[in-house]
């Protein structure tokens, strides 16, 4: 694969030589060139920015040594042959693993890496007809130019080329292709040292166990993906036919509308009752902030409007036994799936220790009966912990861990 990088930094472009694509460099897997904006600049101080028409702050790069070294890049090249273009830009498409793979498809790439405000518009429409274009972002955060864009995404595909990588085990093995984030692992000493308490590695990857190394490696993998990137896990809740569906972790910031989206739910579970002593409804602004911090709360909004969201922890006192709880989901979008995707979404969250789950309710319509049914419940009378004080409304479900 070749690949092409202007920049008028090139020793920022150093890092290239090390490592496992040095190595393809000096196997000739990989033929990368980098060149310097300013060999284009016709001046005595090899000028490449100017100011911004219509004002505003700092400088903009200047188009006509873009245009002089994109052309001398494509001349260089086999005839008829021209370089997919990437250009690093904070309004690029972001940059993900699915684009590596596609880029690890070319023959030749050349990557145009700018600074200060950006490149003159006018060099995008200029390469467009003569290449394909891209512009790409690295993510959604600010960096100073493109540079450190190019150095993560050269990284990313030259991996992917057959014979780049030592161990191509290691690229099959790999996850972000089953959305799942990696188990933790683990290397010699079995218990180390560090002046603390002994730092044990977790027994089972020393019993020789493969099917429970294998299934505790999931756990992890499940159990993390859940608590940090819960956007990763049941795209179902995407695809309710909802448009955007947003879950996120309740912030304080949430709890109004939270408050007022519980009491909307709760009331006709109070009607049915016949009390309104239920804990839902006699909830305030506060306590419910303060329940933040004993529960994985989560809000799912729809087009910016809180629709729905749901609860759920380890029960203080028991590590083996899961709590979600408070599942609430807009009137307006009852009968959609959104209660049972929400409810499988919270029982992702349980650690690997937790054997059973168990959901409260405050009355049980058919309706409820059998979305609780369908999740492999079975309702227990008496409510999931007695010794929380007077609950005779509160009906618990309980099921154990598939
Ligand atoms: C940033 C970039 C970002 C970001 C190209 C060029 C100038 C600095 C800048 C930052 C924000 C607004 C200018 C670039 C990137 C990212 C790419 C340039 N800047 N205006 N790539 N990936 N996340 N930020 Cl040219």
């Amino acid at each position: 694969m070749r690949l092409d990088v202007v920049t008028i930094f090139p020793g920022y472009l150093a890092p290239l030589e090390q490592s496992l694509i040095g190595q393809a460099r000096r196997g000739g897997l990989l033929d990368i060139r980098i060149h310097d904006l300013r060999d284009h600049a016709h001046d005595r101080h090899r000028t490449v920015d100017d100011t911004p028409y219509g004002g505003g702050a700092g400088m903009v790069m200047k188009p006509e040594p873009w245009a002089e070294s994109l052309d001398a890049i494509r001349r260089s090249g086999p005839a008829g042959a021209v370089p997919h273009l990437m250009i690093p830009s904070p309004a690029g498409v972001p940059f993900t693993e699915a684009m590596a793979r596609s880029l690890a498809g070319e023959p030749w790439l050349a990557f145009a890496c700018g600074r200060y405000e950006g490149i003159d518009e006018r060099v995008y429409d200029h390469a467009r007809e003569r290449m394909p274009v891209t512009l790409v972002s690295l993510g959604d955060y600010v960096i100073n130019g493109g540079e450190a864009a190019v150095l993560v995404i050269v990284e990313a595909v030259a991996r992917l080329l057959p014979g780049v990588i030592g161990n191509a085990d290691s690229l099959v093995e790999e996850s972000h292709e089953d959305g799942l984030l990696e188990y933790p692992v683990y290397t010699k000493p079995a218990v180390w040292h560090d002046g603390g308490v002994p730092r044990e590695v977790p027994s089972v990857l020393l019993s020789g166990d493969h099917a429970a190394i294998a299934a505790w490696r999931l756990g992890q993998r499940r159990a993390r993906t859940a608590a940090r990137r819960p956007d990763l896990l049941h795209p179902s809740l995407a695809t309710t036919g909802l448009g955007d569906l947003l879950v996120s972790p309740a912030t304080p910031a949430d709890v109004p509308e939270l408050l007022v989206l519980t009491r909307a739910c709760w009331l006709p579970e109070a009607e049915r009752a016949g009390t309104t002593a239920l804990p839902p409804l006699r909830e305030s602004v506060a306590s419910l902030a303060s329940s933040l911090e004993q529960w994985h709360t989560y809000a799912v909004r729809s087009g910016g409007r809180l629709v729905a969201s749901v609860r759920g922890r380890v029960r203080p006192g028991d590590e083996t036994a899961w709590e979600t709880g408070r599942l609430i989901v807009a009137p307006d979008l009852e009968g959609r799936g959104l209660g049972r995707d929400l409810l499988a979404f919270a029982e992702s969250l349980a650690p690997e220790r937790v054997t059973s789950f168990w959901l409260d309710t405050a009355t049980l319509t058919p309706r409820h009966q059998r979305i609780l049914r369908k999740a492999g419940y079975r309702v227990v009378r008496g409510g999931a912990d007695e010794t929380a004080g007077p609950r005779s409304e509160i009906v618990s479900a309980v099921k154990r861990r598939p």
